[in-house]
């Protein structure tokens, strides 16, 4: 499957330099829209929970794919699952789960069921990318970026072992900070196959638990082996019910990047070279082929003095793919790989990471320094301790450093100053965002990064000095 994850994905067979934008009515098309979702995922789910809890497993799962995983294999990306379309049987009586199906997306819009003795034909009535994360301690700095694109979860819990375990806790609290509704969250008790029957009982009733007065609060609890693909159609039922967000498609479009490659094979001549590619989720309005653009912060330098200066990049989208899909336009939601014109050395092993993309001179303003209202986690989720008390987030301090993710981009932040519940952070750097946006605060515990927190931006920080990259 063409991917934003394959580099070598043939990016650019359409559209091209020359390429003018098509004429499309924006007013007549939503995130379900059969002519949308035939050709796009329009609805972003991540896996999270605890290492090894079967996150991958289950997407392989529900997409039909079995894929070898080495034994010590640390996964450290955020691999980015594409395109699965859910279908729905239309005939009435054909009994649910099994009136539900996934498949690799292609553009049928109405396959066979494959419920023995039924004949009908469905309908595509959902189209989903998965960001599966990693799910080991010290990755939590990447779940966050990938949270950053999310728009519902599966939260995957291990039925063999006690809940919650620690990066259980601390990646549903990423959840609650970049807000996902908590009606678009299904907990999987996964590793059925592991426990007996009463074991099991007893291990749900720890998660109710665990939940409850937690945004997962609402979530329904599927029991699955997702190694022997058990109940894998209860599954996509329930994924079948999550509401894509009520995008505005007519709004300037946003796209935030979190994966960019370098497509060119080494040796490439001079004129076969390619632009270098972005991958990313659209937030709202829509990109079209042809289109010019504008990268933010984009290429960022600090002069002897330490003063910073960004240059955004400037370019045209070149090609759009949504898995093995061209596309002439791009929607909001699931995950999108832009072929642009920009120096393919820039874009190489993710450096466009965090950085958004939008319509030229309409981008987000890229602050160094931003002021913040922070609201710290009671108790530190991430680790595992006996002991209350070193488990106790302390207060912010200034001068100390964190690590900051704002939208999909990381950097360390320094406090300069801390006023009741509000911060000033100054930026290792400089990223873009607004005011109103919740970006998480996390602190160096035992030599790792652990979540201790949120902040919601406020008016008041430094903007970074904005070359105009089309000046000389
Ligand atoms: N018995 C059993 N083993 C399972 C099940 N699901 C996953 N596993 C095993 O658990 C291990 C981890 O599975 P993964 O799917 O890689 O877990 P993950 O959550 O993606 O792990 P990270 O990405 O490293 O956090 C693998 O050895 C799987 O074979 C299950 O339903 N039953
Ligand atoms: C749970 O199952 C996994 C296999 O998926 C195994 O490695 C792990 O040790 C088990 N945990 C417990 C507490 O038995
Ligand atoms: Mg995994
Ligand atoms: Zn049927």
């Amino acid at each position: 499957m063409a991917a934003v994850n394959d580099p070598t994905a043939a990016f650019q067979t359409e559209g091209g330099a020359d390429a003018k934008p098509v004429d499309i009515d924006l007013t007549k098309l939503t995130a379900l829209s059969p002519e949308v979702i035939m050709n796009q995922a329009t609805i972003n789910i991540g896996t999270i929970g605890h290492v090894a809890h079967g996150k991958s497993s289950t997407v392989r799962a529900i997409s039909g794919v079995q894929t070898v995983r080495f034994k010590n294999e640390l996964e450290r990306n955020i691999t980015i699952k594409l395109g699965y379309a859910n279908a729905k049987c239309q005939n009435p009586n054909c009994p649910p789960p099994s009136c539900y199906r996934s498949y690799p997306s292609s553009k049928e819009l109405h396959p066979k069921c494959e419920r023995p003795g039924c004949d009908s034909r469905m309908d595509l009535i959902r189209h989903v990318s998965f960001v599966d994360c990693p799910g080991h301690d010290i990755l939590m700095a990447t779940m966050l970026t990938g949270a950053a694109v999310m728009n519902g979860a599966l939260l995957l819990i291990a039925g063999n072992e006690s809940c919650p375990q620690p990066q259980t806790g601390e990646h549903l609290a990423a959840l609650e900070i970049i807000g996902i509704d908590p009606h678009n969250i299904v907990i999987l008790q996964n590793k059925m196959d592991l426990v007996r029957e009463s074991e099991a009982q007893e291990h749900c009733e720890q998660i109710r638990r665990f939940v409850e007065g937690t945004t997962a609060r609402l979530a329904p609890i599927i029991p699955v082996s997702a190694q022997l693909r058990f109940n894998i159609d209860a599954v996509v039922m329930a994924l079948a019910k999550i509401e894509p967000p009520k995008y505005d498609f007519t709004a300037e479009p946003r796209m935030v990047v979190i994966r960019s490659f370098d497509v060119n094979k080494p040796g490439a001549s001079v004129d076969e070279l390619k632009g270098g590619v972005a991958g990313g989720s659209i937030l709202q309005g829509v990109f079209k082929v042809g289109q010019e653009v504008e990268i933010r912060p984009g290429i960022i330098t600090r002069d002897t003095e330490g003063k910073v200066t960004c240059r955004p990049l400037i370019s045209k989208i070149v090609s759009m793919n949504a898995e093995q899909n061209h596309l002439q336009f791009a929607v909001p939601g699931g995950l999108i790989g832009v072929g642009t014109l920009v120096d393919p050395a820039l874009c190489r092993a993710d450096r466009l990471l965090g950085m958004v993309m939008s319509s030229v001179g309409k981008g987000p303003n890229i602050y160094t320094e931003i002021k913040a209202e922070v609201f710290l986690l009671r108790r530190l989720l991430g680790v595992k301790t006996e002991d209350n008390k070193k488990a106790k987030v302390g207060k912010l301090v200034v001068g100390e450093m964190l690590f900051v993710n704002i939208g999909a981009s990381q950097t360390g932040g320094r406090i300069m100053a801390v006023k009741g519940g509000d911060v000033t952070i100054q930026l290792v750097t400089p990223a873009c965002t607004e005011k109103g946006e919740k970006i998480a605060l996390s602190r160096r515990i035992d030599k790792h990064w652990r979540l201790i927190g949120w902040g919601k931006v406020k008016s008041g920080g430094v903007l970074a000095e904005v070359k105009d990259p089309r000046g000389d």
